[in-house]
């Protein structure tokens, strides 16, 4: 495209920027108004994308990190043919619209990912080229059916936050080469130059990360275009193009200032600006001759995918059976997965269930990416089946991440929304803290991820209370649409890796013991429990005419059954409710609630070695928690449950108070 005509794209991204940022009176006009021209370029003359199906699988991914400067991707979905007309620009930032203040995946077409949390766009980058690596390895043959590039653009809060550190050491050492991401480098974040706190040596930075870096003037738009056709040409490395802007560009009084990072320029500068951009004096202004120059670009989106669909039928035609997996793969689709039951009276502890778990399973799903944050022995990660994913073996689906817990949840998270692929990955449930936004992020948008956390509470010992969680699952059940799991003996980790691989509507933790735990023989039969214990909370063991209420989760759970025996032997009768799942047990009918949790029973206790505050729902006023409120200390396990008091001695000393201070029933 000529330079001209570019110019006057960027300029129209600049002006709708501006006006949409002026009407909802907030927004961040810097960013769109700084990187209008590298936007123009990339998207004019190089990403390859379809408006018409956003979803195409082949398509370049665009991440904007800085998801604050959410207008620059609304300009560009409007402009190059996205399903966002003008009437939602208008709407910028209100109720229901399709322009939310950060880009949120559900809400508009053509956005890869919910940005806004400083530094995960990029590490969901890096997931998205490693998941088009992986993908790429597996499945192509003379036919290349994947072959996309990831850009992305981020700005100096990106390459501050630690995140940003851990996940491009990762694509530098794994040579993601179809990694190319776009630095704003304009010296200015909020609290004015970037003198106050930020002078790395970028270039050096990701030099020594093993990326390509280049510098250029982002308001070239030949020093762009030469930058990006060798980042393209550079496959064995990513590449950062530290593109030199002005914040604000155009703004004669603000331009290159923070006072134009995060507010609206004001109805007198934003006149002065489209004076000195040359653009009229109209509010939400594109001009034909820029909806021809960008419709055009639009258009041959459906030839390309049209290609690819080609591709597709050759390689059909090549290997049936490869095509079939790979589309499955492709719809995210699983395969009918035998879960392993495990018999009665072993001792097992629920990682190791895991282990084993994943080893009957992993096999069976093609898609399935294992990994931890340097813990695979004690995560028990790592299936028998699986191989290492390196440069020299890009099929590989084991993934290393090193000692990087906030990267690989970005990553992962990237690694779904790219699609083809379902991680899962692993550290001490203690550190899920580390990665706790990319938690959040992954429930923000709905995404299958799975977490494997072990050393689940103070059972793990010896380590000590840096190692030991309390609150942890408090904190996480404090999450919407994050489904914990915290199973109580082997059969329940089978169960709980079955929940959360059919979860597709949002993430799963899998929170699991070091210690063993008794493998707990089920009454009836086996399909019928699993169909129970799939609804998060319901009657494990029961005595007729019961009327007191045990509720436990996940080691706890052996604690409650104890207590009852000890309960039967004063000849109080108890029911146990293992409860894997209280996300799960909500969503269940009130009648199934009632019929676990009855009402009229007022004597109940719940269990649990960590922060009391889950529990206070499901005991009532006159209810018990056995819980920790105080961090843990190192010692051996049985020491640690015994001076906290969470024993089933404990648990019965409380119960036998209740009947005496409780009216009986
Ligand atoms: C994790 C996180 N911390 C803080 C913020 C608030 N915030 C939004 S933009 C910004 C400054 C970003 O500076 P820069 O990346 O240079 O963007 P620019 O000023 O160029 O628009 C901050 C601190 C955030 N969005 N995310």
């Amino acid at each position: 495209m000529k330079n001209d005509s570019l110019k006057k794209i960027a300029n129209t991204i600049r002006g709708l920027s501006m006006d949409a940022i002026q009407k909802a009176n907030s927004g961040h006009p810097g960013l769109p108004m700084g990187m209008a021209d590298v936007a123009a370029v990339l998207f004019s003359e190089y990403l390859n994308f379809n408006p018409k199906n956003p979803q195409w699988f082949d398509r370049d991914r665009f991440v904007l990190s800085g998801g604050h400067g959410s207008m620059l991707l609304y300009s560009l979905l409007h402009l190059y043919g996205y399903d966002l007309s003008m009437d939602d620009i208008k709407e910028f930032r209100q109720w229901h619209s399709k322009t939310p203040g950060h880009p949120e995946i559900k809400d508009t077409p053509g956005v890869e990912t919910t940005t806004g949390p400083l530094g995960q766009g990029i590490a969901n980058a890096v997931g998205m080229a490693m998941a088009e690596s992986i993908l790429a390895g597996k499945y192509n043959t003379a036919e290349e059916v994947v072959n996309h590039f990831t850009y992305s653009m981020l700005g100096d809060g990106d390459l501050q936050e630690g995140v940003s550190h851990e996940a491009c050491a990762l694509a530098g050492h794994h040579k993601l080469g179809k990694l190319i991401a776009f630095y704003d480098s304009n010296a200015i974040t909020i609290d004015g130059s970037t003198e106050l706190s930020f002078t790395d040596n970028t270039r050096m930075r990701f030099e020594a990360y093993h990326w390509q870096v280049l510098e250029i003037n982002g308001h070239n738009y030949d020093e762009i275009r030469l930058a990006i056709k060798e980042a393209k040409a550079e496959t064995n490395k990513p590449t950062l193009i530290i593109t030199k802007t002005i914040i604000g560009f155009g703004s004669p009084n603000k331009q290159g200032t923070h006072n134009v990072h995060g507010s609206p320029l004001g109805k007198d500068e934003i006149v002065l600006t489209k004076e000195a951009l040359g653009i009229p004096q109209k509010d939400f202004y594109v001009s034909e001759e820029v909806y021809q120059l960008t419709h055009k670009v639009a258009s041959q989106g459906s030839s390309k995918e049209e290609e690819w669909n080609n591709k597709l039928k050759a390689y059909k035609a090549a290997d049936a059976a490869k095509y079939e997996e790979f589309t499955a793969v492709m719809e995210n689709k699983l395969p009918k997965i035998e879960y392993p039951f495990f018999e009665a009276g072993t001792k097992m502890a629920t990682r190791s269930a895991s282990g084993k778990v994943l080893n009957a399973i992993a096999p069976q799903i093609p898609a399935l990416i294992g990994g931890s944050a340097d813990l695979t022995p004690s995560n028990n990660t790592r299936a028998e089946s699986q191989t290492a994913y390196s440069p020299e073996n890009r099929g590989g689906n084991y993934i290393h991440y090193g000692i990087r817990e906030f990267g690989m949840g970005a990553i992962i998270n990237g690694m779904a929304l790219h699609g083809g692929v379902v991680p899962y990955a692993g550290t001490f449930f203690v550190f899920s803290d580390y990665m706790r936004s990319s938690i959040r992020m992954a429930a923000l948008m709905g995404l299958r991820v799975i977490y494997v956390f072990t050393h689940d509470s103070i059972g793990l010992g010896e380590d000590g209370p840096t190692h030991q969680p309390v609150e942890h699952l408090a904190s996480l059940r404090a999450i919407p649409n994050l489904t914990n799991l915290r199973p109580m003996d082997a059969n329940e980790t089978s169960v709980a890796w079955k929940l959360a691989l059919e979860n597709t509507k949002g993430p799963s933790t899998l929170i699991l013991t070091r210690q063993g735990l008794e493998t707990v023989a089920r009454d009836g039969e086996k399909v019928a429990y699993c169909t129970e214990a799939a609804k998060g909370g319901y009657v494990l063991t029961e005595d007729k005419g019961f009327d007191l209420i045990l509720i436990a989760s996940g080691s706890e759970v052996e604690i409650a059954l104890h207590a009852k025996r000890l309960l039967n032997e004063n000849n109080r009768k108890v029911r146990v409710v293992s409860m894997m799942s209280t996300e799960l047990f909500d969503t269940q009918t009130e009648a199934y609630r009632n019929q676990v949790l009855p009402s009229n029973i007022t004597r109940r206790i719940a269990i649990e070695a960590a922060s009391p505050m889950s529990w206070y729902k499901y005991v009532g006023l006159k209810g018990e928690i056995v819980g920790l409120e105080r961090f843990g200390a190192s010692a051996p396990i049985d020491i640690l449950y015994e001076n906290f008091g969470i024993t089933a001695e404990n648990v019965a000393a409380i119960a036998r108070k209740m009947y005496v201070f409780h009216h009986e029933e």
